[in-house]
């Protein structure tokens, strides 16, 4: 019988980058994913994750239907039934508390997922609160706030350029497309420099690799700016045309001598000065800071305001490589004005507001604590944070104190397990959704339709369906005007140039929104005073030093040197693992083949000092928590560090290690990549956990 066979050109989000798909599929079930030629990130290529879409879309632990918890079991339900009690227990909180009660989070996922994050943003606000959490106040929106603040705009390093500072940043495992690209320059001559406590792959090619302590690179880079303006080597015409503050910069800078960075960071002077130079005498060279690397630290705001410090007074912006400001995509805005600020928006003003540009997120570390005095009921879409948040004990307890938990995702994830109802959602290929790929794809304006392939598998639902129909029974359905998926989608487009139809007739593999350019324009920088800000009036306003300082991580050699005795190693969680995105994934057995077990690393010396082995099951002990992980005794770790997976379940949890009161002074991210912890072997009598998830 001949079958009836389709190819759909569409995108995977399998993880935040967006590469381009082919996906063949036959008598409504996908069979084959491809990796599309045309598509500029990926360029016919995936990743084994990508590779494995197929896997995970029909693994057969999918949720398959709603559910809800009744006396510790689960029960079937439909959906109906779900979201009828799911809207009286809403209403009734409202009504006796008020709506902001209600707090909404979205991970990762929806980070890039334009519809799950607007939409979500919608319902809070048509509810009536202000309490949006999601990754952004732990991940990367921390680094957009500080290029704004500093250049009007947000800039982005660029996938091809002539020096790769990767700065924290290993693209083998996080960072796919960029990693093919820079195989791409490297033989057009490119250079790489690594600043790494791993000699990650890119190391071994590298101009330089300088070996750091996790929590200091923000040290480093002040002397690197220092020698630049001791030296000379800066780009003078720039700075007098473009900037404003170099004076102020110059005076501040004279401290932060090479010498004195190098106690700080374990990185020679002479190396610092190595690198002042290279970089400062390379035309289009852009520092690639690790997508949450340098902000998951004491001083993440300031690190990455003297990175965008570095790049303005070398010149290395707005040219080929350096980085780039491009024109922003305009979409009609699936989210909503609400009354009110969200939590923590008091304590960091600036994550909240800057020159009365508001974002809609709220501090997510703030969370535990305010519940259940400020947060009653929590609604939680495309995200994990039982596991995924720093200090998963805080969460739990304060998860288990909720009146709600509503969880909508594809799989029973750690969060769901203590969730009231849990929903099932469509994977990507279910549903139709805008793939783009500016903000962290390194500045490629391209737009690409998320074209539903197959039909919803079992009972799941989109986000916008499970929106739409919760609005309705909660009395707000008007705010959910949009009648199909598509009609959603056309609205998102209407002001971008570009049509629903276009994108899936004339372009299905997707289409340059808008053109790159380069150069300085005429039209000045959108800050106060049209220069790029050396010296922020922003930061001044919040309390914060408006150059560019550094913090000593909260919990450290120098800082607490107390804590010695008892934490005698430096701990840095979250190194990524190209097989899984945070704690997905897990089922997929190719995957999971690849990838057995999470591994904590540590050099041979550290490893010998407590006895440790290579495969040897270890205990890794925090001030807040353990985790319980195999080792492994790797040479490419500095010596004094140890380097924890995270997303990975139960006793190997590593946010059992981590927690929400050591927080970035200025926008209040957890500091998970500089931490003191102990090592030693697991025995029979430490393996017992009193705080197993
Ligand atoms: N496969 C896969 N890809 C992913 C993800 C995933 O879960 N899986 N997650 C995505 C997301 S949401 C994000 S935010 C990004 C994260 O992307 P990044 O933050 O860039 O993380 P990594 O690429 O793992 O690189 C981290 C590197 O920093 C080093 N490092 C650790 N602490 C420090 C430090 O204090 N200073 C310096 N200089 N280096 C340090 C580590 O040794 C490691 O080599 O990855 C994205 N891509
Ligand atoms: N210790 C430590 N912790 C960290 C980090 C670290 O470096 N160290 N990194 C942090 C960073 S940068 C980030 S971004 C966070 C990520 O945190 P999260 O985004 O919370 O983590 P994920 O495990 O990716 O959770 C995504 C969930 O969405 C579900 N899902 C997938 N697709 C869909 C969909 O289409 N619809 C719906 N409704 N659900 C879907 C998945 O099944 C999964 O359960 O983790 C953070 N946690
Ligand atoms: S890097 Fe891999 S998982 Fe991420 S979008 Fe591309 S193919 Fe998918
Ligand atoms: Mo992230």
């Amino acid at each position: 019988m001949a079958k009836n066979l389709k190819e759909v050109l569409t995108d995977c989000t399998l993880c935040y980058h967006s590469c381009g798909t082919r996906v063949t599929v036959e008598d409504g079930k996908a069979v084959k994913i491809l990796g599309l030629e045309s598509h500029p990130l990926n360029k016919g290529r995936l990743c084994p994750k990508g590779e494995a879409a197929l896997d995970n879309v029909y693994d057969p632990n999918r949720i398959k239907y709603p559910m809800k918890r009744a006396n510790g079991n689960w029960e079937r339900v439909t959906w109906d039934h779900a979201l009828t009690e799911i809207a009286q227990k809403l209403l009734r909180l409202k009504e006796q508390f008020g709506p902001s009660v209600l707090g909404v989070f979205s991970g990762s996922i929806g980070v890039e997922n334009l519809e799950m994050a607007g939409l979500t943003q919608r319902f809070k606000a048509a509810f009536g609160s202000p309490n949006f959490f999601s990754v952004e106040s732990i991940c990367y929106r921390m680094r957009i706030r500080t290029r704004q603040i500093t250049f009007g705009k947000y800039p982005t390093e660029e996938l091809d350029s002539k020096l790769y500072i990767l700065w924290g940043h290993n693209p083998h495992q996080s960072d796919f497309p960029l990693m093919l690209a820079i195989e791409e320059n490297l033989k057009r001559g490119a250079k790489i420099v690594v600043i790494d406590p791993k000699k990650i792959p890119y190391a071994d090619r590298a101009a330089m690799y300088l070996k750091i302590r996790p929590g200091t690179d923000g040290a480093m880079a002040l002397a690197m700016i220092h020698v630049i303006i001791d030296e000379k080597l800066y780009d003078k015409g720039f700075i007098d045309t473009y900037t404003m503050g170099f004076d102020k910069l110059t005076e501040h800078m004279k401290k932060y001598t090479p010498e004195w960075a190098e106690k700080i960071t374990w990185v020679p002077a002479d190396d610092i000065r190595k690198l002042a130079r290279l970089f400062a005498t390379t035309k289009g060279a852009g520092i690639y800071q690790g997508t949450c690397t340098q902000d998951q630290t004491a001083n993440g705001t300031q690190n990455s305001r003297a990175f965008s410090v570095l790049q303005v007074i070398t010149g290395n912006v707005n040219i080929p490589g350096g980085w780039v400001i491009s024109p922003r995509l305009k979409l009609g805005n699936v989210g909503m004005e609400v009354e009110g600020e969200p939590l923590g928006a008091d304590e960091y003003p600036l994550f909240y507001e800057v020159w009365g540009r508001k974002s809609p997120y709220g501090v997510v570390t703030c969370v535990p604590e305010s519940v259940p005095e400020k947060i009653k009921a929590f609604l939680v879409v495309g995200g994990n944070p039982l596991i995924s948040m720093a200090d998963s004990n805080a969460f739990r307890e304060a998860f288990k104190k909720l009146e709600l938990l509503v969880v909508h995702d594809l799989f029973m994830s750690e969060t769901g397990q203590f969730a009231h109802y849990v929903l099932p959602a469509c994977s990507h290929l279910e549903k139709w959704g805008l793939a783009y790929s500016y903000n962290v794809c390194h500045c490629l304006p391209y737009l690409m339709l998320r074209k539903k392939a197959i039909e919803p598998l079992y009972e799941s639902w989109s986000e916008l369906k499970f929106y739409t129909e919760l609005a309705k029974k909660l009395g707000m359905g008007d705010k959910f005007p949009w009648k199909s998926e598509e009609e959603l989608v056309a609205f998102e487009l209407q002001p971008s140039g570009l049509t629903f139809d276009q994108l899936l007739n004339e372009h299905p593999e997707g289409a340059y929104y808008q053109k790159k350019t380069y150069g300085m324009g005429t039209r000045g920088f959108s800050t106060p005073s049209q220069r790029i800000e050396l010296y922020s009036d922003a930061l001044e306003k919040v309390g914060a030093d408006p150059l560019p300082t550094y913090l000593e991580p909260h919990r450290s050699p120098l800082s607490t040197p107390e804590l010695l005795d008892k934490y005698p190693l430096i701990l840095s969680t979250g190194n990524r693992n190209l097989y899984y995105t945070h704690g997905q994934f897990r089922g997929v057995k190719s995957l999971k083949n690849m990838s057995p077990e999470p591994l904590a690393e540590m050099g041979p010396e550290t490893a010998h000092k407590y006895g440790i082995n290579s495969g040897d099951m270890i205990i890794v002990e925090t001030n807040r928590g353990r985790v319980k992980m195999k080792a492994r005794v790797e040479p490419r770790v500095a010596e004094g560090v140890v380097l924890v997976p995270h997303g990975w379940p139960g006793e190997a949890n590593a946010n059992l290690l981590t927690d929400t009161e050591c927080r970035e002074p200025i926008m209040g991210y957890p500091e998970i990549k500089s931490l003191l912890c102990a090592v030693k072997k697991a025995s029979e009598t430490t393996i017992r956990f009193s705080l197993i998830l």
